[in-house]
């Protein structure tokens, strides 16, 4: 289908489209295998300005939107969404410094980011708050000039290859959500450190791993817009960053149905290829039907975002959902039409199909979803 891309945009799809299909498709299955960070894989992205995406022109970066990241991330999807997982988690770690930092730390660490120098994460996620953003445990504490943080985050992706970090801690538990604030940790701060890398299901190309703070001391000027604005903040910055995971879904939802519908055409059944047949003719129909439904939402939704600010979590919430869902349905009939040889490791299709597990659970639950869109609605109708 067309969408009508603009020359910019058509140009972004382009230079992500050739490093997928040159650089992340040889190279996933041996990525997933050995649970390998795709170190080299991001310098290429890097060298091809791609980190520039959504940072300001300002501070080095092309000043794109959510509509660009969105085309950007779609393409590594379809590739492989481990890899894609730590392009589009960079972006959530740097969300909160381009909402919400002062014009100095957007000047220290954007160029950076934008040059593919420096990595982002974000740490919000704690053992036992998930859903419950503002259930979290970690404290900082201002002692003279510096900052104090005491706690532990966990699954932090790109935990141990990023280099900057926005972690939420709590700087005062009495206020609730508006005792919540984001702080910039570096690698190498003293009390910092991060955990082994977790064993996953899927996207083991990317990193995950616990934040571990330890009398970790900063200084003063880390806190990332005023304190106890945290919470506002980690919900924009999810807001701006689920399109992507929605835009992941498609990609691979994408990827499968090349996969299923290039073997249905050569698989020989009963005399005949199988894609002659109407029960899988349905299915591929059906993972159409899907795959576009869900990126017209997806690029409609990014679109509604990056012209309308101040209205994002309805709309993200929608797309990440759905996307996420049809990603998950996609690629378990890309495995069914494919059968036997679906189910081998040597086909790419089992990878995608336990990749697509992940999609609707991080950046919060397709569950939480449901909850923001329903309590939108409340509102809309009160
Ligand atoms: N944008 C701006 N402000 C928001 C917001 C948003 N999207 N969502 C909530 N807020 C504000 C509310 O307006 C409220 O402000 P006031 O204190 O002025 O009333 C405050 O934040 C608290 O909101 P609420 O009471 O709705 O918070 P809850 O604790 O009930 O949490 C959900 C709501 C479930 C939406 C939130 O916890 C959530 O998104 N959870 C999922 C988190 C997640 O994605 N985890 C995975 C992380 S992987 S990186």
């Amino acid at each position: 289908m067309d969408y009508f891309l603009s020359e910019e945009q058509q140009m972004i799809v382009d230079i992500a489209r050739q490093i997928t299909d040159e650089r992340i498709i040889p190279n996933r299955a041996e990525l997933d295998e050995k649970h390998e960070f795709p170190r080299e894989i991001l310098n290429d992205m890097a060298k091809a300005d791609l980190f520039g995406v959504p940072i300001p022109e300002e501070y080095g970066g092309f000043g794109g939107g959510c509509f660009d990241i969105v085309l950007t991330v779609e393409q590594f999807g379809r590739g492989c969404i481990g890899v894609g997982t730590a392009f589009a988690a960079n972006f959530l770690g740097v969300y909160p410094i381009i909402l919400a930092g002062s014009k100095e730390m957007k000047e220290k660490y954007l160029p950076d980011v934008a040059a593919g120098k420096k990595f982002g994460a974000f740490g919000l996620t704690e053992a036992n708050a998930g859903s419950d953003a503002s259930g979290i445990k970690t404290t900082a504490v201002l002692d003279g000039d510096e900052w104090v943080l005491n706690g532990t985050k966990q699954w932090i992706t790109n935990g141990g290859e990023a280099q900057i970090y926005s972690v939420v801690a709590i700087t005062d538990r009495s206020r609730g959500p508006r005792g919540a604030s984001i702080f910039v940790v570096e690698e190498g701060d003293p009390g910092f450190s991060c955990g082994p890398k977790e064993k996953k299901m899927g996207i083991r190309a990317s990193s995950t791993t616990e934040l571990i703070f330890k009398d970790c001391r900063i200084p003063k000027d880390r806190l990332v817009g005023r304190q106890g604005t945290g919470f506002i903040t980690v919900m924009k910055t999810l807001d701006l960053s689920r399109p992507g995971i929605a835009a992941l879904g498609v990609g691979l939802a994408q990827g499968a149905l090349d996969q299923a519908a290039a073997y249905a055409k050569q698989r020989q059944q009963f005399g005949k290829p199988i894609i002659g047949f109407q029960a899988v003719q349905h299915m591929l129909a059906d993972m159409a039907i899907g795959i576009e439904s869900a990126r017209s939402l997806v690029y409609s939704s990014a679109k509604h975002i990056q012209a309308h600010p101040k209205d994002m979590s309805k709309v993200s919430a929608m797309c990440k959902a759905y996307a996420t869902d049809v990603a998950m349905k996609v690629t378990t009939d890309a495995v069914q039409v494919m059968g036997g040889y679906g189910y081998m490791c040597e086909y790419p299709v089992e990878k995608m199909m336990r990749d697509a597990k992940i999609l609707q659970i991080y950046e919060g639950t397709n569950q939480i979803q449901r909850n923001v869109i329903g309590q939108e609605i409340n509102k809309e109708y009160s």
